[in-house]
């Protein structure tokens, strides 16, 4: 496989090989469908260049988090089509390849559409997955500007797959999104229920995750706009940062994060801090998942 330098955290090859590293960052600049700002096709970019600047040693773990997953790969860019369904069924193709049971698939956005088909070739090894989102908007919209496929829409069509939905900081939806949903076994917690809350909630969120495998995709407008100050459709009254890493924190531990995306990132000019939490964003992610398939003693190929 060709080799991408530099890739996420700039690793040398020894720490970044993809047929051993325990973690395989998939970058996925689509950007077609968006309502409002565009500029998340360069979200994968700006979160791998800011990601040069993150210390490896994370003070919370104790611990080098690219050594614990023996090493953090990053695969090229792909090309996406730029028709929606197009776009979908080669996302699709390409992480059907890369998904395996002894490596995390982490998926840069890009805009929220790509986690339809992500979470599709997630299920072929893990059945009864089920999702846990973080994001300010539903994106239960049934279609949206003509396309089932909209950046709008991804929850419905994982929803309508029979996958059990956890979503947390909603806080945009419109009457038809909260009536599907409310048909359905999955639950959201709306932003004015958890916002300022979600460290305290966390256990009683994570209760109501089905046991076993779960996918997280985090749509960085679920945080407060103060936090990531750089995404397509803003919305006030989010996450905090903390609040939000104690809740992924503990849910990596409850359960089996076997797969996740980080999406929606639209860099601007004057906002790098936007990149920058992104990134460490990611890089959190990948040790959080470490650390506990390390105390599970399942996982990684190290
Ligand atoms: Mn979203």
């Amino acid at each position: 496989m060709e080799e991408i330098r530099p890739n996420f955290l700039n690793l040398e090859a020894e720490l970044s090989d993809p047929d051993s590293s325990g973690v395989l960052v998939l970058p996925l600049p689509l950007d077609i469908t968006a309502s409002w700002k565009r500029g998340t096709a360069e979200g994968p970019a700006a979160i791998i260049a800011a990601s040069h600047h993150i210390e490896f040693y994370d003070e919370e773990l104790d611990a080098v988090c690219c050594e614990l997953v023996g090493g953090i790969a990053t695969h090229p860019t792909p090309e996406l089509p730029a028709d929606p369904a197009a776009a979908a069924a080669a996302i699709f193709e390409i992480a059907a390849r890369l998904v395996r049971a002894d490596r995390l698939l982490l998926s840069l956005g890009g805009e929220h559409a790509v986690t339809a088909p992500l979470v599709r070739a997630h299920r072929a090894l893990w059945p009864s997955l089920s999702v846990v989102q973080i994001d300010a908007h539903a994106d239960l919209r049934d279609s949206y500007m003509g396309s089932p496929h909209n950046h709008a829409c991804p929850m419905r069509r994982i929803v309508e797959d029979g996958v059990f939905l956890t979503g947390i900081g909603i806080r945009s939806l419109d009457e038809p999104e909260r009536r599907f949903i409310r048909g359905e076994r999955s639950r959201l917690h709306l932003g004015h229920q958890v916002a300022g809350r979600l460290a305290d909630l966390a256990d009683e969120i994570i209760a109501g995750v089905p046991p076993g495998e779960v996918y997280l995709t985090i749509d960085l407008d679920g945080f407060d706009p103060a936090v990531v100050p750089a995404v397509g459709t803003p919305v006030p009254g989010g996450l905090g940062w903390a609040e939000t890493l104690i809740f992924i924190r503990r849910l990596c531990e409850s359960r089996t994060v076997v797969g996740a995306d980080v999406v929606e990132l639209a860099p601007r000019d004057g906002l790098h801090y936007a990149d920058a939490a992104a990134a460490r964003l990611v890089h959190k992610i990948i040790g959080y998942v470490a650390v506990a398939r390390r105390a599970e003693d399942v996982g990684f190929r190290v």
